[in-house]
């Protein structure tokens, strides 16, 4: 149990907490938590994008203390939606947490698509499907505390209980318009097993399964650094005017003359312009994920 004084939301999963009682673990046994360990890393996400709506500034903390982020995705069943993926990239870099594409249901779809989108970033990832081997993910998630985020559906804790034979989530279905029912609704943080053929001893990590999410809203995130999860974009910023807002409407933001030469993809500007537009309440609200060229974009 939790020591009053901490208050009602002070511990969060990942966090590293000193306790005092019986610590033996035995039945009946019980501890209590006193004290919370500075945390290495926060990753928080709000309901809504806009800091000026009672939404925008419920905050949630994710996960403490995770030094990788795996950005769940589903290549079919739900589709893959880029405009998610480039809000985890925003949080994770504005967190200080490396992320890992997890493109998953690889056996109903090609990742080409989604790839080809994210071919100017330096991003490592991973396919599965449900035959696949699973030692390349093992090995980036070796000796590391890693958590998954992704919508409801994509697979995730499919994926856990793979990797963790002993967790024993629970999965769900995706329903006929390609959502999942959120099947999970906590979050649990599992040791992952040693793996007795990997040749080394090194710890296998800790890998954390989160509820499926709608949205990844980024109000807590300010504008300069939203540009930091578009790394292919940045570096032209440096020729823009000063105080530029790099928004659609300001004549001389150099970032249209970076995407007009061929050093960005168009899409990727649009993407973060979308975002910019969605923190001052300009973007769509029902569907502020999707890009256009994802499939079923528009729908
Ligand atoms: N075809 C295919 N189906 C998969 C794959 N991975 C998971 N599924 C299916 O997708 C459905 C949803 O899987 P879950 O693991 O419950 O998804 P989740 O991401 O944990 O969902 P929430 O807990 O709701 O966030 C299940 O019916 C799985 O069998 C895959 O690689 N290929
Ligand atoms: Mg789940």
């Amino acid at each position: 149990m939790r020591a009053r004084e901490l208050g009602r939301k002070s511990v969060v999963v990942g966090d590293r907490v000193g306790l005092v009682g019986d610590t033996s673990g035995a039945p009946g046994a019980l501890a209590r938590i006193v004290r919370i360990a500075e945390r290495r890393s926060v990753l928080r996400r709000t309901a809504e994008d806009d800091a000026t709506t009672a939404e925008g500034r419920l905050e949630r903390v994710v996960v403490a203390n995770a030094d990788q982020l795996v950005i769940v995705s589903a290549l079919a069943d739900p589709p893959p939606r880029t405009g998610f993926i480039d809000r985890c990239l925003v949080a994770a870099y504005d967190a200080d947490i490396e992320p890992l594409l997890c493109l998953t249901k690889a056996d109903l779809a090609g990742p080409e698509a989604v790839l080809g989108y994210y071919t100017e970033l330096e991003l490592p990832y991973v396919l599965i499907r449900p035959d696949s081997d699973l030692a390349a993910l093992r090995a980036l998630l070796a000796g590391r505390i890693s958590v998954m985020v992704g919508h409801s559906g994509v697979g995730k804790s499919t994926l856990v209980n793979r990797l963790v034979p002993a967790a024993d989530r629970a999965v769900g279905t995706v329903s006929a318009i390609g959502r999942g029912r959120h099947t999970s609704t906590s979050a649990v943080a599992l040791r992952l097993p040693p793996q007795p053929d990997s040749g080394t001893d090194q710890d296998p990590g800790w890998i954390t399964d989160t509820p499926g999410v709608r949205s990844f809203g980024l109000a807590h995130v300010s504008a300069e650094s939203l540009l930091h999860g578009f790394s292919d974009l940045v570096e032209a910023t440096v020729d823009c005017p000063a105080n530029c807002q790099h928004t659609a409407d300001e004549a001389d933001c150099a970032l249209d003359a970076w995407v007009a030469a061929g050093k960005a993809d168009p899409r990727r500007l649009a993407s973060y312009r979308r975002l910019l537009a969605s923190r001052s309440g300009e973007g769509d609200p029902r569907e502020p994920e999707r890009n256009p060229g994802d499939p079923l974009a528009g729908s």
